[in-house]
């Protein structure tokens, strides 16, 4: 069954595909924008963005955060989920319902049933942030999607294959856009351009990404 999303400024919009396994499902989270900023906001009070460092020692460009069991961590040692934020030695805060409902929800419109989300990597772009093309290869499952939500100022995804290099094709995200992703499509390459100037009415000149996954 396709389930129609609504969007405000476009109507109903019905899933596109991106690849095998891989929707797009325009305007998704849009109903439920607000509880959505005001659990980023709580979780970001507990974990604060931080910029990681790559296993290179580079700065990372993209703040990060996490909440749920697991958090995404990078620094000199490599890339790992880790059950306790580094920065102050806690757990990373509890998954907000909201957020995990919209995950599971949006997994099922693009086909997959049953996805239990156990991390949710939050990343927050300031203009200019970009994340190179990578693949999400840290989790143990790779059975179970990845949903990942934007909010805030549009960026434009770089969707691959299997070559880092690509070839890409390019896809804009806009606030409220959900893409879950699967199957044959779980391991490909992938990337966030550098964000161009813009301003949103919520969240300034800053775009939110939330990123779903099974991790352990
Ligand atoms: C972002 N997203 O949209 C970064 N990874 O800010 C990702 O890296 C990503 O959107 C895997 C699947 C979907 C994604
Ligand atoms: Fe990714």
């Amino acid at each position: 069954m396709v389930q129609l999303s609504l969007d405000v400024g476009r109507g109903l919009v019905a899933p596109s595909p991106l690849g095998p396994g891989a929707w797009l499902l325009p305007g998704f989270a849009l109903p439920r924008e607000s509880e959505l900023l005001e659990a980023v906001e709580a979780v970001q009070l507990a974990s604060p963005f931080r910029h990681l460092q790559t296993p290179g020692g580079q700065p990372m460009s993209v703040a990060m955060t996490n909440t749920g069991e697991l958090g995404w961590h990078s620094d000199a040692k490599g890339y790992r989920y880790e059950p306790i934020d580094p920065t102050h030695g806690r757990p990373w805060p509890t998954m907000p319902d909201c957020f995990r409902k919209l995950a599971q929800d949006a997994a099922v419109a693009g086909g997959f049933a049953n996805f239990a989300p156990d991390a949710c990597l939050i990343n927050r772009y300031e203009v200019g942030a970009r994340l190179t093309p990578h693949r999400d290869e840290d989790e143990r499952d790779f059975s179970q999607p990845i949903v990942s939500v934007s909010l805030g100022i549009p960026a434009v995804f770089q969707f691959g294959g299997t070559s880092r290099s690509g070839p890409f094709r390019r896809v804009r995200l806009e606030h409220g856009d959900v893409v879950v992703w699967g199957g044959p499509s779980r391991l490909v390459f992938h990337g966030i351009l550098p964000i161009e100037p813009a301003e949103h009415a919520r969240l300034g000149p800053r775009r939110v990404n939330l990123t779903f996954r099974r991790a352990g």
